[in-house]
């Protein structure tokens, strides 16, 4: 037991109602929704990297926080980090969390140093998943911080640095497999151009494709049971990387063959990065049958940067988890927080009470959001809009011929007469659930 946390309680479900200022008032979880405890509908887990690694630096100035696993060199403070992360996992009472090599590890810049370390940190924050019942959602290795990533990882210039990144996944994904992780994610910061002037595209997106093959062939080689994910980002910390979004990414996937393979962890911020909205690109990949994770967050719209705040907006989450919903929900996926305190946020306490806030916006969205999935109105407005299509008739004409159609329309004198789209008066549905 450390002492960091001395003083803050358990927090528990205390109901809508409550004043005090430690307690869920919406996250109950075991309140059951669609036939589902909450706990096993949102999945939470806790990213490592930002309640833990990240000291409060931004681009003018540095470290603001002073932690007791401080300087973070040695495997004394890194054992001291692990013990503070699994107090704050039992504190909130979370199911899950994620890691990055470079979060639970020193770095040495020597693989064999690296490999040593990861080993002996993850066997140590294995003992604790068994004490303490939490999960691992995922693993992953930080391809880009290191200045040994500054041109790539997998798409490098320089092989060594490919191969350097090789040993670093394979190494990442033994440790995730060890632990029982449900996925094992990458996330390519590098993995894309500062300028064309000096890049070859295809060069680098065929070997990032054999990259992510090697991936999912050690997977099934040491039976590795959960699901790879990438996760799409359109740039930040590249000018442009290659996993810009759902889309691009679903047909980068297919292109080397690996979209029965590899799904999506989709983030927030990076959906607003990218232009889009974060239902948008939960549907996307829904739609092309590669949702599988989401890291919940939301950017400071005013920046245009990836701002990582914790969700703080019912309405926006609702939307979300609708989508999520639609998909049939989280498999091995989850709510992964990839949300981080602000740098002013200097208190133990800071670091509970978001999650602990988080936690009960999603719990809201995901109540209201199953309401309205529940009531069938939206749905059922759905179904109705695209109804021509159940009949016979229409379902044929998608196996018949441009000419064959076009002489239907003649005989039959087809006219079609437009339909209201009903935006606003779904838009008042919603509204009525959330
Ligand atoms: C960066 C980001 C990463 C990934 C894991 O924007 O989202 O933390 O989630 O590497
Ligand atoms: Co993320």
């Amino acid at each position: 037991m450390t002492n960091f946390f001395k003083d803050i309680p358990a927090i528990s479900y205390v109901g809508p109602d409550s004043d005090k200022e430690f307690g869920f008032r919406h996250y109950n979880k075991d309140e059951v929704v669609l036939g589902k405890r909450l706990e096993d509908h949102l999945r939470f887990a806790i990213a490592w990297w930002h309640s833990f690694a990240w000291e409060g630096g931004d681009p003018f100035g540095g470290q603001t926080f002073e932690r007791p696993w401080h300087p973070q060199d040695s495997m004394k403070t890194a054992r001291i980090k692990a013990d503070v992360a699994f107090e704050m996992f039992r504190i909130l009472d979370v199911p899950f969390y994620c890691w990055h090599d470079a979060d639970v590890r020193p770095e040495t810049g020597n693989f064999a140093d690296n490999l040593k370390t990861l080993n002996e940190i993850t066997d140590y924050m294995l003992e604790k998943q068994v004490q303490t019942g939490v999960k691992l959602l995922w693993g992953t290795a930080n391809l880009f911080s290191h200045r040994r990533w500054m041109a790539g990882a997998s798409t490098n210039p320089d092989p060594e640095v490919f191969a350097f990144a090789a040993a670093t996944v394979k190494s990442c994904l033994d440790a995730t497999h060890k632990m029982g992780g449900e996925n094992y994610v990458l996330w390519g910061g590098r993995e894309g151009y500062e300028t064309l002037l000096n890049t070859d595209m295809k060069q680098e997106l065929d070997h990032m494709g054999r990259f992510l093959n090697m991936v999912v062939d050690y997977k099934h080689k040491i039976g590795f049971k959960g699901t790879i994910l990438v996760e799409p980002k359109p740039q930040e910390p590249s000018k442009h990387q290659y996993d810009y979004d759902a889309a691009t990414c679903f047909g980068f996937l297919q292109k080397y063959g690996l979209e029965k393979e590899v799904k999506l962890n989709l983030e927030q911020g990076h959906a607003i990065l990218a232009g889009h909205s974060f239902e948008h690109e939960i549907a996307t990949a829904a739609a092309l049958g590669v949702f599988g994770s989401i890291d919940m967050n939301r950017n400071d719209y005013q920046s245009g940067w990836d701002t990582d705040q914790f969700p703080n907006n019912v309405p926006e989450v609702a939307l979300a988890y609708y989508e999520v919903l639609r998909a049939g929900g989280f498999t091995t996926g989850g709510t992964n927080f990839d949300a981080k305190i602000r740098r002013q946020s200097i208190d133990p306490a800071d670091l509970i009470l978001a999650h602990m806030g988080a936690m009960d916006v999603c719990a809201r969205g995901l109540k209201a959001a199953a309401a309205l999935l529940e009531s069938g109105e939206m749905e059922a407005a759905r179904k109705e809009r695209y109804a021509g299509w159940d009949t016979p008739a229409a379902k044929t004409m998608l196996g018949s011929s441009l000419d064959a159609i076009a002489a239907d329309v003649l005989a039959k004198n087809i006219r079609p007469e437009p339909r209201s789209g009903r935006q606003e008066r779904l838009e008042n549905l919603w509204n009525r659930f959330v």
